[in-house]
């Protein structure tokens, strides 16, 4: 039978599983898959570990932050001395071709959803709810310049449009790796003869091979690395001849939310003036840009391949990114929501719980066990729940965060969950769910 532990033992158990993936100089996103930080695996975790010690969140995002490259990129991950993930620096080679790349510690060539404004904002609330308000301040005055560092950064390389649409130029970077949203794009990805050998490591640590991506995916993944590798990573040679380049439409609304959060915390911490205005300016901008790919037959927002140029209209969970960032005419905006609630998505009457998936259960494509193709994941969801939020629609919020809740209850803090029977997938104590978990825990419903 399926544990069901009760909130008291769950926050425990949460707890217990970010401080067992803490190995001193980092929590790492899972004790044996994902063996170092990851980018937005660690905005979340510092949000969870703030409700436990605030300093300790501060150092978490500082961490990372530590690890911007020189240009203001955030990398998708900073490596520890652990060994067992495939691709590891070696592989990479960042330090190595790129002066931008800081040597210790070493990191990877491309970078990840940008959600860490609105990490900073949690632990900065949570922070002055518990009286901490120096450490707090403390942290916004060492983060904010680095942040915006970073939301310039992506203006700056990731805008080839200049539309506010922001590319990607692997699926890593969308944090969503095989997503069908990006079957379209990598069938235009070749890897060559000399794509170099390699073993991966992920295989075996999962229960089956069909919760991870398959081989042929990750050729391709891998041949991305080698296409950048070519160009030494330099940032807009890589938009310039990477095969894969795609405006993200979810991690364009995670942009305009994050940039509009940073904003106000600059206007807290007395920040220049003419940085908050740009922040805001280009907040309008990507919201602008998000709205602008709503498509009236689907009735959700799409990508755009930039190689093939044309939309992708893949239906995934990505496709609601207008929920949270706003900007679409209020009807548009009721009907998605209405859609998300509805029997397509979160409401399918076979759910585990009234959550959405990452595909549709009633889409062609669904696989309700195999990654970014079907399972319900933890962290999607409290984005959803933190945006509805912050738009003041409380009883959506509240209903995500109890089913999210039911679902966590059985303790395993799993990657992500089989949407119809509630199975634990992929690796288990992953560290950003125990921490979004731990959030809705310590947070009465509004
Ligand atoms: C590649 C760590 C990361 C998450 C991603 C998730 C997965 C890595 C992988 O794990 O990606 O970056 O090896 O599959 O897709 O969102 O940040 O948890």
């Amino acid at each position: 039978m399926r544990p069901n532990l009760g909130s008291v033992q769950l926050a425990a158990s949460a707890a217990w599983t970010l401080s067992g993936n803490d190995i001193g100089t980092m929590i790492t996103a899972a004790p044996r898959l994902y063996p170092h930080m990851w980018s937005w695996d660690t905005a979340f975790i510092s949000i969870g570990l703030a409700h436990l010690n605030v300093a300790r969140a501060a150092r978490e995002l500082e961490t990372l932050l530590g690890a911007q490259w020189r240009n203001g990129m955030i990398p998708h991950i900073v490596f520890s001395e652990g060994t067992g993930y495939f691709p590891g620096p070696e592989r990479w080679g960042a330090a190595e071709l790129n002066a931008d790349a800081p040597n210790s510690p070493r990191t990877s060539g491309i970078c990840q959803p940008p959600v860490h404004a609105i990490a900073l904002r949690r632990i900065v609330d949570i922070a002055r709810s518990q009286g901490e308000r120096e450490v707090a301040f403390k942290l916004l005055k060492s983060a904010w310049p680095k942040l915006y560092r970073w939301h310039e950064w992506l203006v700056r390389h990731r805008d080839p449009l200049g539309t506010g649409m922001i590319a990607i130029v692997h699926g890593w970077e969308s944090g969503m790796d095989n997503s069908p949203r990006w079957d379209i794009p990598y069938a235009a990805v070749n890897p060559g003869p000399d794509l170099p050998a390699y073993v991966r490591l992920d295989r075996g640590l999962v229960a089956e091979d069909a919760e991870r991506p398959s081989d042929a995916e990750y050729d391709r993944y891998l041949w991305l690395i080698e296409e950048m590798r070519k160009v030494r990573y330099d940032a807009d040679a890589v938009v310039r001849t990477s095969s894969f380049l795609v405006g993200d439409v979810f991690v364009t609304a995670l942009f305009a939310l994050a940039s509009e959060v940073l904003a106000t915390l600059g206007e807290e911490s007395e920040q220049p003036a003419w940085q908050i205005r740009q922040l805001r300016g280009w907040a309008r901008r990507s919201r602008a840009a998000v709205a602008a790919s709503h498509d009236p037959l689907t009735g959700l927002a799409r990508d755009r391949d930039l190689r093939g140029d044309h939309w992708l209209s893949t239906s995934t969970i990505a496709g609601f990114a207008p929920l949270l960032c706003g900007g679409l005419p209020i009807d548009a905006e009721k009907a998605m929501l209405a859609t998300l609630t509805g029997p397509d998505w979160a409401g399918h009457p076979e759910l585990f719980a009234q959550i959405p998936p990452s595909v549709s259960p009633n889409d062609s494509g669904f696989r309700p066990r195999e990654y970014w193709r079907g399972p319900v994941w933890p962290v999607i969801a409290w984005l959803f729940g933190w945006a509805f939020e912050q738009r003041g629609w409380l009883s959506e919020s509240d209903h995500l965060r109890s089913e999210c809740l039911r679902l966590a209850a059985d303790g395993s803090f799993a990657e992500y969950y089989h949407p119809v029977t509630g199975e634990p997938l992929g690796s288990r104590q992953q560290s950003w769910t125990a921490t979004v978990v731990l959030d809705w825990l310590h947070c009465p419903p509004g």
